[in-house]
């Protein structure tokens, strides 16, 4: 039998119940990129708080590029389970907190609708690094903006306006360096392109807070669905699987209202840098330097890379010998304990965390996660050994090609048939990350180092 909104408490009784009335509620939040990192954190959190009391915070969740998300939420209602994967097994509860999921290419007007809708007060964003249409140094390419939420939001505040109705939050939950300000900026340059009047409306009426959000989900497979609906008695094609461990670090700053999420965890703080940073440069750094040396070594699985002594001692280095020293630590964080946290995290064994979901968009991801700590070293006199090291597994994961998915894939790989190794390190920096152009030589003297860099020649 599969989910849906009709089942009774009779049902699946070991799944913890959100026990609110969902019919009740009216949607507070807009979502763009309902995937399943949402659906364990924000959404997770958001569910809590409303079975707690907190009302009108339902999701309306929007996809943009494809219709699986609401072919496997909509005929269940929005329903979904979601399972923590620990040391003590499997814990299950029931999230009542998506109401529905629109296809943005076919659904455009709705997602128009819902969020001129005076219900709406937060629209957020999970549409991973790619998904803002940025081209170096975060300035907006707006033929890929146009491919992207820009314009439905666009409409959508034009409508609040005339209807002089508030403006909204616009809270961006990707991991990209200073979230809240690089969305802030991006969103001024598409209004001062697009629609140049809305501009000051937006400046006074909307808020775009930063945020470090943090929980490790695994795509869903096949597998896990089917053990799932063995276990529980029912069939969800919308389950998420994730750690028993969350963390959203939020910076305090909302337009019109917000869920009580400092209830359930969710930390609202007036400066959200030092988590940040520490989460990119530490999490995110070591996850991909662990994907990209993990696949080099011939490893399937997040946990079976830091399970390898001599990735694990380079992932550790990488995060307190080389990153740890760019973070100026909140009094409360303690950065060594931080990464042996992290390395349990990585541990964990009941996450099938592929590294090669780690390993997609390297070319998004890598100036916040390596080339940030390796400009704060530049300018303290140090140099880089984990990252390069690192980077160099990253070359070799383009010219092996086999698990490349990356908006720069073709020119990559071009690159590096045509100039090898020398010509594409200078074309990262050149063209792809102008603003670490001064990194080069770094790089090109810590790759001349490493063994299988010997054909480095520039
Ligand atoms: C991962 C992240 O896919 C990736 O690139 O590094 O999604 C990571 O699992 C999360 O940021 C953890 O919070």
């Amino acid at each position: 039998m599969r989910l849906d909104p009709t089942i009774d408490d009779t049902a699946a009784p070991m799944v913890e119940r959100f026990g609110y009335d969902r019919d009740a509620q009216q949607a507070g939040i807009v979502h763009f990129g309902i995937g399943a990192f949402h659906r364990a954190h924000m959404a997770w959190y958001t569910d809590r708080a409303m079975a707690a009391g907190d009302r009108d915070w339902m999701i309306c969740g929007v996809s943009l590029r494809s219709r699986n998300v609401a072919e496997q939420l909509n005929p269940q209602g929005g329903l979904y389970t979601l399972t923590e994967r620990g040391a003590e097994g499997d814990h299950t509860r029931l999230i009542g907190a998506v109401r529905e999921v629109l296809f943005a290419a076919e659904e455009g007007d709705r997602v128009v609708a819902r969020i001129a809708d005076p219900a709406c007060r937060i629209v957020s964003f999970t549409v991973t690094e790619k998904g803002y249409g940025r081209a170096a140094a975060n300035r907006l390419d707006l033929a890929l903006a146009r491919a992207s939420f820009y314009p439905l939001l666009t409409e959508a505040l034009l409508r609040r306006r005339e209807a002089g109705l508030p403006g909204v939050t616009l809270l961006c939950c990707d991991n990209l360096a200073n979230n809240g300000a690089a969305l802030r900026d991006l969103l001024q340059q598409w209004f001062a392109a697009e629609a140049p009047d809305l501009l000051p409306w937006f400046e006074s009426e909307c808020t775009v807070p930063a945020t470090m959000v943090d929980r490790i989900v695994p795509q869903s497979d096949a597998a896990e669905l089917a053990q799932l609906a063995e276990r529980i008695g029912l069939r969800d094609e919308a389950a998420v699987f994730t750690e028993p461990f969350s963390q959203w670090v939020v910076e305090d700053h909302f337009a019109n209202g917000r869920p009580c999420w400092e209830n359930h965890g969710v930390e609202l703080v007036a400066c959200v840098a030092p988590y940040e940073r520490a989460k990119l440069r530490m999490l995110n750094g070591a996850h991909s330097l662990l994907a990209y040396c993990g696949l080099r070594a011939g490893h399937e699985f997040v946990h079976e890379a830091v399970a390898d002594p001599a990735l694990h001692d380079l992932a550790r280095r990488l995060m307190l010998d080389e990153a740890a020293i760019t973070v100026m630590p909140a009094k409360e964080q303690n950065l060594a304990a931080y990464a042996a946290e992290l390395l349990e995290r990585f541990a964990n064994p009941a996450l099938r965390h592929r590294l090669a979901q780690i390993a997609m968009d390297g070319s998004q991801k890598i100036p916040q996660r390596w080339l940030d700590t390796a400009l704060v070293r530049r300018k303290l006199g140090l140099g880089v050994d984990a990252i390069a090291q690192a980077f160099d597994a990253w070359l070799w994961h383009i010219e092996d090609g086999r698990f490349v998915d990356d908006p720069h894939a073709a020119v990559l790989q071009q690159i590096m048939t045509a100039g090898g190794y020398d010509r594409l390190v200078t074309y990262c920096f050149d063209a792809l990350w102008p603003k670490y152009f001064e990194l080069t030589d770094n790089f090109v003297a810590a790759l001349r180092q490493l063994p299988r860099s010997a054909r480095l020649d520039c």
